[in-house]
């Protein structure tokens, strides 16, 4: 049943609005990030081209002792936490030393926040978990008062936002952090594109349907009654940009219903709709951008193949 009354409903219709109506056509990747998209993209994270996850864990279980040692005795608060299974190399390496830790992920998923909290609480009764649901800017006003703290945003969530959007959010992450608090930081690096069209092409099609489920999601909380078989997935690397781009390419004509605001958006057969963009990183020019934001790197952990980088991040101590 769709409630048009209820307020989640009304802002994904006017945030698909908005995007749908601007050229090139757009929606929010947070929209990606339902109970079925996170599921959807567990099964991309397992799928043996998507090297990302793979080489992020291998590389947080040879460095995590050295971080809890660098960062000592401190909240965990991680960003995107989703199933948070990553995270748990993390966790026990704060438990191991320091005993009781405070743990806060914070999700858009409310089902991914509870399932996780549920599972880590039993695993780890040395751990309090207490969840934020929301968009990761909910949880900036909370960090001065969860200080000394590990800020976690791992997966390379980072490339997500756009230069714009990156910027407000690196400003934010410095006015909210104080002297004595860290940052991890995880991102894929710039490498050869075959690799990257890989990882976001994965043979078995849960990129695709990752895809696509943005717009089921629509026709399930918005009424939009799109065709998800008059879709298709197109995902490429622009080096030039240094990101992925991924579309749905409408393979025939489709009218798209917003129930909630009493709208329909006509997409014609052949246009596209950005739906995510992934972002890759050379090191030093990250560093050198995250230094003008006052954030200073304190190490980098990589693997043999400079595919994937840990930054540990820490405020410029002025
Ligand atoms: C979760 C944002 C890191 O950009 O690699 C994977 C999302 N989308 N395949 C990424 C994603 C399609 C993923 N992040």
């Amino acid at each position: 049943m769709i409630s048009s009354s209820s307020t989640e409903a009304r802002e994904f219709a006017r945030a698909a609005a908005l995007g749908l109506s601007d050229h090139p056509r757009w929606l929010p990747c947070r929209y990606l990030y339902d109970a079925e998209g996170s599921r959807l993209f567990e099964r991309i994270t397992e799928t043996p081209e998507y090297y990302l996850t793979r080489t992020e864990v291998a590389l947080l279980d040879k460095s995590t002792d050295a971080i809890a040692e660098l960062t000592g005795d401190a909240t965990l608060v991680e960003l995107g936490a989703g199933s948070a299974r990553k995270t748990e190399r993390i966790i026990s390496a704060y438990t191991q030393r320091y005993g009781a830790t405070r743990y806060v992920p914070v999700d858009v998923s409310g089902e991914a926040l509870a399932e996780t909290t549920r599972a880590l609480a039993g695993r780890y009764p040395a751990l309090s978990v207490r969840g934020v649901h929301g968009p990761y800017e909910s949880a900036f006003p909370l960090l001065p008062s969860l200080s000394p703290l590990v800020l976690l945003f791992l997966g390379s969530t980072i490339g997500n936002l756009n230069q714009t959007e990156a910027d407000v959010f690196w400003s934010n992450v410095r006015c909210a952090l104080s002297t004595s608090d860290f940052m991890l930081l995880g991102v894929d690096l710039v490498k050869d594109a075959a690799t990257i069209d890989r990882a976001y092409n994965d043979a078995a099609g849960w990129s695709a349907a990752f895809t696509k489920n943005i717009f089921a999601r629509m026709n399930r909380e918005l009424g939009s009654g799109i065709d998800l078989g008059g879709i298709d997935h197109e995902a490429a690397y622009r080096p030039e940009w240094q990101r992925v781009e991924i579309f749905a390419r409408m393979t025939r004509r489709q009218e798209v219903r917003l129930a909630p605001l009493d709208r329909t958006i006509m997409l014609e057969a052949g246009e596209r709709v950005m739906t995510e963009i992934s972002r890759k990183y050379e090191l030093t020019e990250l560093r050198d951008y995250l230094h003008l934001f006052g954030l200073e790197t304190v190490e980098t952990f990589t693997d043999a193949d400079r595919s994937y980088a840990l930054l540990l991040l820490r405020p410029g101590q002025s």
